[in-house]
């Protein structure tokens, strides 16, 4: 397959944009390569700058929960196109999103439209300082929140991918209020909180870590740490942006049956267009400017395109069996993947929340800690990456990123994916 014009604008990308890419894991560095230019999706298809097609397991990073160019979202913003692009100014629409949220997650009572999970993360923990009137702030190993100066402090996602999950031009103030503790560890949680539990603002987790392959928490590992926020008052922030209306209708959080203080949401939310939005209870949440002194804005906060995208992928989401029947297809590829790894005797496993999934080269049996994902083989992923994107399938360019599928992955495609598989699997030398 010729990829051409995709090389000519990786090119000519790199004269302008660092790197040739606005987004470091997209230039493939985790995987060698260059990477692809896409010049079109319909349903779970990709087609690239040289016209192959790919099926694609990115999903725009996760929001593409229908897959692409679902009429029903482009019906909407068509209707919205004819009305305007935007108003820095208040519209039913986006009290309607907030409308629906606060239905579907219980815990959040009231919440705030921004533009980006980084800024809905940034925004909460401003929050969560201004509410308690401490500085110290928790985060987990391999976690991810965008990329917030204080949070990328042993992060995931593109800076595990490039090696540096730690970034220089974080002035030692910021991350020195960070304190890092190790995924699924209750004692490392219960050391903390006894030496430090007053002095801390709030913590922040991904349920399921999406930013380091994805890891789903250990359920007891939750609820202590929901526990241990209680005694000390500190503020729970799930950061959900990854998660939420993506691993089920209420999120990671209806899964454990553990209530955060304060939620993060994105991707799904803005159905393919940027939004972000941070929310909890009326009583944290009404901190925040205008009602509160913890001062957020935006000019395109809750844009009107935005958001009219994101409702018509909630209204879809809710169609009776959606995500019974995308779980399924992704359990049922996912065990069909461990076969043919096993009968390729490639050591392999599989996580999966929803419909979002990890793939680890690996003897073990399951994945819960950084660590295990460190250990895993990535000459294994490089290979098997580079097998199935030549036999038309698009994962994510990194071995530390969480692999989504959508609605629109239908039986052809399960097949035709686990037909490249069967091909990458084979390819990988011993
Ligand atoms: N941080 C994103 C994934 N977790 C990557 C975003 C992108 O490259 O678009």
């Amino acid at each position: 397959m010729s990829r051409q014009r995709s090389q000519r604008l990786y090119a000519e990308a790199r004269k302008y944009i660092p790197g040739g890419v606005n987004s470091p894991v997209r230039a493939f560095r985790g995987v060698g390569g260059e990477p692809l230019f896409f010049e079109s999706g319909e349903g779970a298809w990709l087609t690239d700058a040289d016209g192959n097609h790919y099926i694609d397991y990115v999903g725009a990073w996760g929001p593409l929960i229908l897959g692409h160019r679902h009429p029903a979202v482009i019906e909407a913003l068509q209707r919205q196109l004819e009305k305007g692009l935007g108003y820095g100014a208040s519209t039913e629409a986006e009290v309607r999103l907030a409308e629906e949220v606060c239905r579907l997650v219980p815990s959040i009572e009231q919440l705030r439209l921004v533009t980006s999970g980084t800024e809905a993360t940034m925004s909460a923990i401003r929050l969560a300082r201004g509410f308690t009137g401490r500085d110290a702030v928790v985060k987990f190993e391999g976690c991810y929140h965008g990329h917030v100066d204080g949070l990328l402090v042993k992060a995931g996602s593109g800076a595990l991918t490039l090696g540096a999950p730690d970034s220089p031009g974080v002035p030692e103030g910021y991350s020195g209020l960070t304190h890092v503790l190790p995924y699924n560890d209750i004692a490392a949680l219960e050391e903390y909180f006894t030496a430090n539990g007053t002095n801390t603002a709030c913590v922040i987790i991904e349920p399921v870590a999406g930013n380091m392959n994805c890891v789903p928490a250990q359920a007891k590992a939750l609820s202590r740490l929901r526990a241990l926020c209680n005694e000390y008052e500190t503020v729970l922030i799930f950061d959900e942006v990854m998660t939420g209306f993506r691993v089920a209708l209420g999120g990671a959080q209806s899964i454990f049956g553990i209530e955060p203080d304060l939620t993060t949401l994105g991707k799904v939310i803005g159905g393919g267009l940027p939004v972000g939005a941070f929310g909890g209870s009326r009583e944290i949440m009404s901190r925040i400017a205008p009602e509160g002194p913890v001062y957020q804005a935006g000019t395109l906060a809750g844009n009107p395109l935005a958001v009219t995208a994101g409702l018509a992928t909630l209204e879809a989401i809710q169609a009776p069996g959606f995500f019974e029947s995308l779980q399924e297809r992704a359990q049922t590829m996912l065990g069909e993947l461990r076969s043919r790894a096993a009968a390729a005797s490639v050591p392999f496993t599989a996580s999966q929340a929803g419909a979002m999934f990890g793939l680890f080269f690996s003897e073990e049996e399951s994945i819960c800690s950084f660590e295990q994902v460190m250990a895993c083989n990535i000459e294994h992923f490089r290979s098997f990456f580079h097998g199935m994107l030549d036999n038309g399938v698009y994962l994510a360019p990194s071995a530390y990123e969480a692999g989504f599928i959508s609605a629109a992955h239908g039986e052809r495609e399960i097949e035709l994916t686990l037909a490249a598989a069967e091909k990458a699997f084979a390819a990988i030398q011993p």
